[in-house]
């Protein structure tokens, strides 16, 4: 790759299509507490309480649920021009539209990129008020960022070299001794990621994850979705995460797009960030307390569309997929190693 990848900030927003705006709208903005910065009949604009940019997520009414559109922030305005020959060199599908063409957005380079996943990137944006200091506007599971998309592909491997070409920095992964990757975690800004890839059926958006300041805040959601009687939107969690070091929830919201709660990842903003290697058989690398995954997480997961709106064809992985080697009595997964090994040893561990 000769072409200069565009100087990307972080991820921004994600265009969801709804079947039902009404009952997204109730999840996303009655029980979640996202704010809305614009809507109409159509399309609702939502951002974060810390957000400045116009949104961080758009609920947009359609005939059936996908992803419309992965938004990335690029530095500066000429980073434009950068994304589009990165794109045109790679033979890609572009469109370059103009401000308005996507509410409270400037100029947009559009693209279906290499895994076919619709990313797009901007810099204008209209600036909206940071209610950072609003202090009453806050519930107790307040949520102040977005935080990260996750790509479900099938070949790992590949995806993450188009990643680091575009200049995100893995900062960890889920191998095994055979040379497998099963998911690997990417990162612009000074995270752990602004996207992941998870190994699997696609291309498809395995989860968009928000943050919120403390811990306290995802168990506040939890218990409000029980009191509601809406823990069946609870798919996995809460928990710690072993890869990041997160506080963690997964929901499914009314179309069964999956969206993640998380908080208190740690610093990666060194240029020498070590990797970290997670081995696919350690019962604790998706979740710290050993808690197993329930196959939903592994199987399910929400359709892309290309430029046109339609959905993207699926391929299917086919390297051996992280459900089938570490959920049941495959015989291998373990919580400390040398049990399975020579013996366990007392405080080897880390
Ligand atoms: O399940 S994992 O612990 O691998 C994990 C999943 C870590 C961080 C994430 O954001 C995630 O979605
Ligand atoms: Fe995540």
């Amino acid at each position: 790759m000769t072409a200069t990848p565009p100087d990307i900030v972080r991820c921004a927003y994600l265009e969801l299509v709804v079947s039902d705006l009404a009952a997204s709208r109730e999840f996303y903005v009655d029980v979640l507490g996202l704010v809305v910065t614009e809507e109409n009949g159509h399309e609702i604009h939502l951002r974060a309480l810390e957000e400045f940019i116009h949104h961080n997520l758009v609920l947009r009414k359609g005939p059936e649920p996908a992803i419309a559109a992965f938004g990335f922030r690029v530095r500066n305005p000429c980073e434009l021009d950068a994304a589009e020959a990165y794109y045109r060199a790679l033979g890609c599908e572009i469109r370059r539209e103009p401000a308005g063409f996507r509410t409270g957005i400037g100029e947009v380079v559009r693209v279906l990129d290499p895994l076919g996943f619709p990313y797009e990137f901007f810099y204008d944006v209209a600036h909206v008020p940071r209610l950072t200091w609003q202090y009453e506007l806050y519930g107790a599971g307040a949520i102040v960022r977005l935080d990260h998309f996750n790509q479900v592909y099938p070949d790992v491997v590949a995806g993450a070299t188009y990643l680091e070409d575009l200049g995100f920095k893995r900062t960890e992964d889920i191998r095994d001794d055979d040379g497998v990757t099963y998911a690997a975690w990417f990162a612009r800004k000074d995270t752990v990621h602004d996207t992941a890839l998870t190994g699997g059926a696609g291309p498809r958006m395995h989860h968009v994850a928000f943050a919120t300041h403390e811990k306290h805040n995802i168990l506040y959601i939890c218990d409000k979705l029980g009191a509601l009687r809406r823990s069946d939107a609870i798919e996995r969690g809460p928990g710690r995460h072993g890869v990041s070091n997160a506080f963690y929830l997964y929901l499914r919201d009314p179309d069964g797009h999956r969206i993640e709660i998380y908080t208190q990842d740690y610093y990666t903003g060194d240029p020498d960030n070590p990797v970290v290697t997670w081995d696919v058989h350690d019962n604790q690398r998706r979740d710290w307390w050993g808690h197993a995954v329930v196959p939903s997480w592994y199987t399910d997961a929400s359709t892309v569309l290309d430029l046109d709106g339609e959905p993207v064809p699926l391929r299917e992985r086919e390297q051996p997929r992280e459900m089938d080697v570490t959920i049941g009595a495959d015989g291998f997964s373990y919580t400390r190693k040398d049990d399975t090994a020579e013996g366990f040893k007392v405080g080897n561990q880390l």
